[in-house]
């Protein structure tokens, strides 16, 4: 009889999902009897069996058990979910005291420090900061500035040439020569920026750091100069310490000095820094030479009472950076060891 074997399988269903003990195995349950190939499929296909008037009471008979299966297996559904919860609860506990992953917090870099703070101190005097392009032509690095075509800085062997007529900039200048052309005195502008030699040993970089000042301006004279870079020394070496300039030769500078300082390590007293002189030289500066006035455009050509004077210099970022940090060795600037780099912070 059919009916006695779908409540067989009725039975067979209750009691394995009684048996499931684990929510895939209570699914497998749930296919094995209700599934399109499970149990009641198959006595579905049976019901041929049966007379025609009795079928509708089969059918709402096994779908009545199909119901109670469905129910109980619900119930068991819920009752596994909540064992497995449970044990998982007890066996999945987070330790909130282990410590957390270590992350090093990055910082600026000491040449990055070195150009902002010399920004900062010269920008309370008036100067602002202009910046310009790597590549640059031949008259921008060289023949504006009053660098001949046979001058020993044009050298193959110090420049790097892309082409006849572009170099990689050499130093900051050539950006001073474009504010000049672009932007009318007074003028009162710092050069920061990256610069390429082509030169390379212990002490000699390809690629280095350089900042370098303008003061274009009616009457500008040698003391506003030493009176702005002693401003400066001051400020970023230290109060105590001496400035002294000594004559020297730029062709874009006329005169030109070397500016040296007390050494700020041994306050002059003559340490490892210094070579034992009590003096470090620091960078070179001048009055603009009036060719490189006229060049950039500031001036005419033919001399006149109401021409433009102009001071400039020119620091060498990694040497600012070396005497004042004491670091021995230009290297360490491009090693990237965190003990060096994690020392410096303003
Ligand atoms: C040094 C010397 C110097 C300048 C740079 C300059 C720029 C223009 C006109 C005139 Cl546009 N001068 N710059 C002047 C004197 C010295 O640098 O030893 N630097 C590391």
């Amino acid at each position: 009889m059919l009916k006695e074997k779908a409540k067989a399988i009725t039975e067979k269903a209750l009691e394995a999902i009684q048996q499931a003990s684990d929510s895939k195995s209570l699914y497998e349950v749930k296919v094995n009897f209700l599934g399109k190939q499970g149990e009641f499929s198959k006595l579905m296909k049976e019901t041929g069996k049966l007379p025609k008037e009795d079928r509708p009471a089969f059918g709402k008979e096994v779908n009545l058990l199909k119901k109670n299966i469905e129910e109980a297996y619900l119930a068991k559904e819920l009752d596994l979910a909540n064992v497995e919860l449970a044990l998982r609860l007890k066996t999945e506990k987070i330790d909130l005291t282990l410590p957390g992953v270590y992350r090093a917090v990055g910082r600026q870099h000491p040449l990055t420090l070195v150009i902002r703070e010399i920004v900062d101190i010269l920008s309370h005097i008036g100067f602002s900061v202009r910046t310009g392009p790597m590549i640059e032509e031949d008259w921008y690095n060289f023949e504006a500035l009053n660098i001949p075509k046979d001058h020993p800085a044009r050298d193959m062997q110090d420049t790097f040439y892309m082409d006849d007529t572009h170099v990689l900039r050499t130093h900051t200048s050539p950006i001073q020569i474009h504010t000049m052309e672009n932007e009318k005195p007074p003028l009162r502008v710092l050069a920061p920026g990256s610069v390429f030699r082509c030169d390379s040993d212990v002490t000699h970089s390809p690629n280095f750091y350089q900042i370098e000042g303008l003061c274009v301006d009616k009457k500008v004279s040698m003391a506003d100069l030493k009176g702005t870079i002693s401003y400066f020394v001051n400020a970023f070496f230290g109060q105590d310490l001496k400035t002294r300039f000594r004559p020297s030769f730029f062709p874009f500078t006329e005169p030109s000095a070397e500016v040296d300082c007390s050494c700020p390590i041994c306050k002059g007293k003559g340490c490892r820094v210094c070579s034992n002189t009590g003096w470090v030289e620091i960078g070179g500066c001048g009055l603009v030479n009036p060719k490189v006035l006229v060049h950039a455009k500031i001036n005419a050509a033919e001399r006149s009472d109401d021409d433009y004077q102009g001071y400039a210099f020119g620091f060498g970022i990694e040497r600012m950076a070396m005497i004042k940090y004491g670091i021995d060795d230009i290297r360490r600037f491009n090693e990237n060891d965190m003990r060096f780099l994690a020392q410096f912070k303003r």
